[in-house]
């Protein structure tokens, strides 16, 4: 087989990596690791270095009901930030994630930190999960289900470890989602949450999680969500969740006309993903979503908690405006 060369400058459109996907896609009965992992790699490149991303994203691909005349056609414009937390074993850190342009979707995975005990790197698994989640979105012509989304992705991963996960589409007018694990998403709409998404887990701290352990796809939680034009879509990792209050979130979002051309959304992702940081290196405030868990959990962890951040801004516009 031709190695593909994937370009790296416009990662999300590119024919080449389009190619290379689909390319594993042809071959997946007897996957080509270096293929794999060069795939993997170009991919996840730009999260690596705390880089934003900017994608418009079209429906060009809904299911026919979808695009039934009286219900409105939305595009969702996303930007993303991504800040590993320091440890100079994990580089990358434990969360991977994605915005799939072609498709008009987002994941969001969290790789489990305490795989390090067996001397594996969970971050091996969320990369490859949502790279795998990248294909299956890329090799699908029709609607996409996001938890039948996750069961091809969960089947195709083969590193060790395991992961929470989160897939939101657009599609018409209205957000679909599966989640499994502490990931979380808000729409916001006028200044207020209207919608926040549900946590899965086991006990405080322990998310569900896809991977060597005992849960599956099957335990996806679904989510439908209706959206119009002008909602804000927040979502991350608990790296953001645990360190920061809706309220400090909405005040973090200008929500300004500028939004509509993608404009702003990288500064705000970036707002939001600082001040996640600065909470969480506090010690000692008994406020932060953390502490509070912690303390309805018998436990008595204070501050905020140090992790992986993820966070994803996204806005949902008219699509005829462009
Ligand atoms: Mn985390």
């Amino acid at each position: 087989m031709n190695e593909p060369i994937i370009s790296t400058s416009d990662i999300h459109y590119s024919q080449d990596l389009l190619n290379s996907f689909k390319n594993i896609i042809d071959n997946k009965n007897e996957p080509n690791q270096q293929l794999q992992e060069k795939v993997f790699i170009e991919l996840f490149k730009e999260y690596n270095n705390t880089i934003n991303t900017t994608q418009q994203i079209n429906l060009s691909s809904c299911n026919s009901y979808y695009n039934q005349e009286n219900v409105k056609s939305l595009q969702l414009k996303a930007a993303s930030i991504y800040l590993p937390k320091d440890d100079e074993e994990k580089p990358r850190g434990d969360d991977a994630h994605f915005i799939c342009a072609e498709k008009n979707t987002i994941g969001i995975a969290d790789g489990v930190g305490g795989w390090i005990k067996r001397g594996v790197d969970a971050g091996v698994y969320a990369r490859e999960l949502m790279a795998n989640s990248m294909i299956t979105i890329l090799d699908q012509d029709n609607y996409l289900d996001p938890k039948n989304i996750l069961e091809k992705a969960y089947s195709m991963t083969k590193a060790k470890g395991s992961s929470t996960a989160c897939i939101i589409t657009l599609c018409g007018n209205s957000l679909h989602a599966a989640n499994v694990g502490d990931s979380r998403f808000l729409v916001i709409r006028d200044g207020s949450v209207i919608f926040k998404s549900e946590i899965q887990q086991r006990r405080f701290n322990v998310p569900y999680q896809l991977g060597n352990c005992r849960d599956d796809p099957s335990v996806a939680q679904e989510y439908q969500v209706l959206v119009q034009e002008g909602d804000i879509v927040v979502a991350g990792t608990d790296g953001l969740f645990d360190n920061m209050h809706d309220t400090e979130i909405l005040g973090l979002l200008r929500g300004d006309n500028n939004m509509k051309n993608g404009g702003g959304l990288e500064e705000d992702a970036c707002r939001i993903a600082n001040l996640a940081l600065y909470n969480s290196f506090d010690r000692y405030s008994k406020t932060t979503p953390f502490a509070v868990e912690s303390r309805k959990a018998g436990l008595k962890n204070r501050g905020g908690k140090i992790d992986d951040i993820t966070v994803v801004v996204a806005y949902i516009g008219d699509k005829r405006e462009d």
